[in-house]
């Protein structure tokens, strides 16, 4: 059985992640096949709540303010709207809702009580609820918990060094902060980092490291692959190749064995080939439904019909268990 480890160091993630890459997604399948579940991938559905305005710099990101990209700025969603779109996505096979707004951070406001609706309303679905709301309290992630999300995603995008390169608004601890603070409410993690932002093989080492060095590694690690938006200061940059998506999937697998790895942005652009290459690599989730948050994605259609191909099976809700209400009460 492959033990959990905390402890890696730069140089072990490296000696992994430069491998002879058969090799690589050779060690990272057999890991993953020690998984009696290995066959089967977690379907997310993202719903961008609040859309675009954000004050933040984020030089990958659409809906940053300051930059011109042809989006439509939307006002948050009404519990309705987010509840119907639950029900059409659970339809479809998601075993997992992700709600996102672009906000630098949550503020106690009338806006947070109505994302606490959505939560108790989506979580009544039996769906796991996910929220990605930008920086949060310990207080406001304890009512997040309350009200029954599942996760919260909050990405560390890319390594503490190049962070700045990226983004100016807020620092690698504020995000590490905001980790904390879901941790402490007993939340479920996720965060994980995009690729092709014109990083170096060291940044990409040194956020895993990061995130393999947590006291406990996040439940779910999302690889996304950079979706060059036009208007944002990243539109130039070349598409990242697959094999760099299958190195850092095979990575991440074999580092944090149990975490759930999330084939995420990109895979318009991916061939199924190209994803059966990272299934077999260790990824064990996508985010399903024509759109991402703004960005388009694979219908639920073709997912469908690559899932029948592969032999893979969505994975049902709460597999490892619901969160007690006392759990996070505390
Ligand atoms: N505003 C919140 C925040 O930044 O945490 C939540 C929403 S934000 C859009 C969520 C994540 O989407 C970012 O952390 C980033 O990893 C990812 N993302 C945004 N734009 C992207 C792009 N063009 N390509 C790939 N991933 C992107
Ligand atoms: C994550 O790691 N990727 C998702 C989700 N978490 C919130 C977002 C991808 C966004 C891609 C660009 C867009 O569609 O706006
Ligand atoms: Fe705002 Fe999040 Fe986009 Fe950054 S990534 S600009 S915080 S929505």
């Amino acid at each position: 059985m492959t033990e959990i480890r905390n402890n890696w160091t730069k140089e072990e993630i490296a000696e992994i992640y430069h491998s002879p890459l058969l090799d690589l997604v050779y060690r990272a399948a057999t890991i993953h096949r020690e998984n009696k579940d290995y066959s089967e991938v977690q379907i997310s559905s993202l719903l961008s709540i609040k859309t675009g305005g954000c004050p933040e710099d984020c030089s990958y990101c659409p809906q940053a303010a300051r930059y011109h990209t042809d989006l439509e700025v939307q006002a948050l969603m009404s519990v309705e709207q987010v509840t119907d779109a639950a029900k059409k996505a659970k339809n479809a096979g998601a075993s997992r809702l992700c709600m996102g707004a672009a906000w630098r951070e949550v503020r106690d406001n009338r806006d947070f009580d109505k994302v606490i609706e959505m939560v108790s309303s989506v979580n009544a679905l039996d769906m796991e609820v996910c929220c990605t709301l930008g920086m949060l309290t310990e207080s406001q992630a304890q009512r997040l918990a309350e009200a029954g999300l599942y996760a919260y995603n909050h990405n560390l995008d890319t390594s503490e060094e190049d962070y700045k390169r990226i983004i100016t608004t807020r620092t690698y601890d504020d995000r590490l902060n905001t980790i904390d603070n879901v941790r402490k409410a007993k939340l479920t993690v996720c965060s994980g980092g995009i690729i092709g932002l014109g990083e170096s093989v060291e940044d990409r080492i040194s956020m895993l490291k990061t995130l393999s060095t947590m006291s406990k590694h996040p439940e779910s690690v999302p690889v996304n692959a950079l979706v060059p938006v036009k208007g944002t200061p990243l539109a130039d940059q070349p598409r990242v190749s697959v094999w760099e998506m299958v190195r850092m999937i095979a990575t991440a697998r074999i580092i944090m064995p149990k975490t759930v790895v999330r084939l995420s942005a990109g895979r318009t652009e991916m061939s199924m080939t190209d994803q059966a290459f990272c299934f077999m690599a260790g990824a064990n989730s996508i985010f399903a439904g024509d759109k991402l948050l703004t960005t388009p994605n694979p219908s639920f259609n073709e997912d469908m019909q690559m899932f029948e191909l592969l032999g893979l099976k969505p994975r049902e809700a709460f597999k490892n268990g619901r969160p007690s209400k006392e759990a996070v009460a505390v």
